[in-house]
């Protein structure tokens, strides 16, 4: 018997059942294809499973009281930090910072450490294919203390200019922020060499690993990065949880950003002294359940394989790539497959992204349309929105297939038709979701 390729050396429907939602019809009786995963991914029963036991059996708050249900909370919380350390081999415990997510991360990083080491005339290099995230806290910053941002240009392929990293480091560059991976393109940047060149430039690196962490291992040590920023809902885990890595040294060098309970370790009545490090930076009660439910989405993961999910995900992307290149009129954003993650935005000639993801759903494919927090990076491609297919482990080579049908039969579908949303005055609808994206 030949096996189906995606069976040779990982099959996905060994983990869908796991996964409730995913065997969804939808629009009466057709199979979902969940390919938004960059957006959010889905959770399995037993993520699901550990929050609800978390809730039914042992809840409490934490870091506060000492009878049994205080104790076991605390203890199940402080193992899910210890499964995130672990997952991104950090130090120690201590550098594992739960926020709300990759957002609140990078904002904790440029109120707290920004503020204390940024100064008028100081420059933080971004790349043009941040996601707002990593973009709007740093300009946020510029304007607070009168520095300058400036950026990496991309190739027409979506890639790094790295070749203009050497000019734009300069003892002014008090920071590199930069994305592991592309939430458009897909792009994998190389961060060794990224950080390896700002660090001799003096510069300090965070890396935004929101769409990296979930699909592939992570190794903050051998990486050398300063900070590493991730969210729990791309990795099956909930919404609600997000973790900040840092190095030791500049965690302990930076003050406390937002104050309340919690991080203190004594409090006068006109004065305070912080905690140690990691409760400095979680005022107020932590996101509990949320921090148990992504410890267990770690050891998930860990079952599964990050090696395998990697690999599972470049055959799905070669796959979408060499569907979507055959229909004419269909543009592909970013790199070949073997520079890329799961993750593939197009556009097509005449039709707007938003109706491209409509249709699509009406054929039971969930894709994301529009500028997908990357606006920069839209604009560098002369485009205002794109249709985005992301893929986890638990994505079928079918369903790839059907993605590249059914955008065959959209395009069909607007041939006949006089005039699209691409032709017309965009719509009060697709404002209305394009800027709340
Ligand atoms: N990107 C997407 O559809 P939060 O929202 O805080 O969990 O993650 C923010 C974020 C930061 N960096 C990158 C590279 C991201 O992709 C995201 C979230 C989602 O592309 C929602 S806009």
């Amino acid at each position: 018997m030949t096996l189906p390729v995606e069976s040779r050396d990982f099959d996905p429907h060994t983990y869908r059942p796991d996964f409730p939602i995913l065997s969804k019809l939808i629009h009466g009786d057709i199979p979902l294809a969940y390919l938004d995963n960059a957006a959010s991914t889905q959770r399995p029963r037993r993520v699901i499973q550990a929050m609800v036991e978390a809730y039914e059996e042992h809840y409490a708050n934490v870091h506060r009281g000492i009878h049994m249900l205080a104790e076991e909370s605390t203890a199940l919380f402080e193992l899910a930090r210890e499964k995130v350390r672990a997952l991104i081999n950090a130090p120690t415990v201590e550098q594992v910072i739960f926020t709300q997510g990759a957002t609140a991360a990078i904002n904790l990083v440029a109120r707290s450490w920004g503020d204390a080491h940024v100064r008028e005339g100081d420059e933080i290099l971004v790349t043009e294919m941040e996601h707002h995230a990593n973009l709007v806290p740093w300009h946020q910053l510029a304007d607070r203390t009168g520095a300058t941002i400036r950026f990496i240009p991309l190739t027409d392929d979506g890639l790094l200019r790295l070749e203009t990293l050497a000019t734009l480091l300069s003892q002014r560059t008090r920071l590199v922020a930069v994305t592991a991976i592309s939430n458009v393109l897909g792009t994998v940047n190389p961060l060794e060499e990224i950080i390896s060149l700002a660090h001799a430039a003096g510069a300090v690196v965070l890396v935004d690993g929101a769409q990296s962490v979930p699909h592939q291992p992570t190794d903050v040590a051998a990486l050398d990065a300063d900070f590493l920023v991730f969210s729990g809902h791309k990795m099956m885990g909930p919404s609600g949880v997000g973790v900040l890595y840092g190095k030791q040294d500049l965690l302990e060098s930076m003050p406390p950003f937002l104050g309340g309970g919690s991080m203190i370790r004594r409090v006068w009545i006109d004065s305070f002294t912080p905690a140690n490090l990691p409760y400095k930076f979680e005022a107020g009660t932590p996101p509990i359940v949320p921090a148990i439910g992504l410890g267990a989405a770690i050891d998930y993961l860990n079952e599964v394989g990050f090696e395998s999910i990697h690999r599972h995900e470049r055959r799905l992307t070669e796959r979408a790539h060499a569907k979507l290149e055959a229909i004419d009129g269909v543009r592909i954003l970013g790199p070949r497959p073997d520079q890329k993650a799961g993750i593939i935005s197009f556009s097509m000639k005449r039709i707007h992204a938003h109706d491209v993801a409509q249709r699509l759903d009406r054929l039971g494919i969930a894709v994301r349309p529009g500028h997908h927090c990357a606006m920069p990076l839209h604009k560098r491609f002369d485009l205002a929105a794109t249709a985005r297919a992301s893929f986890y482990f638990y994505n079928t080579l079918d369903e790839v297939d059907r993605l590249g049908d059914a955008v065959a039969e959209c395009k069909q579908f607007f041939a006949g038709r006089r005039r699209t949303r691409a032709e017309q005055a965009p719509s009060a609808e697709s404002v209305k979701s394009e800027s709340a994206s």
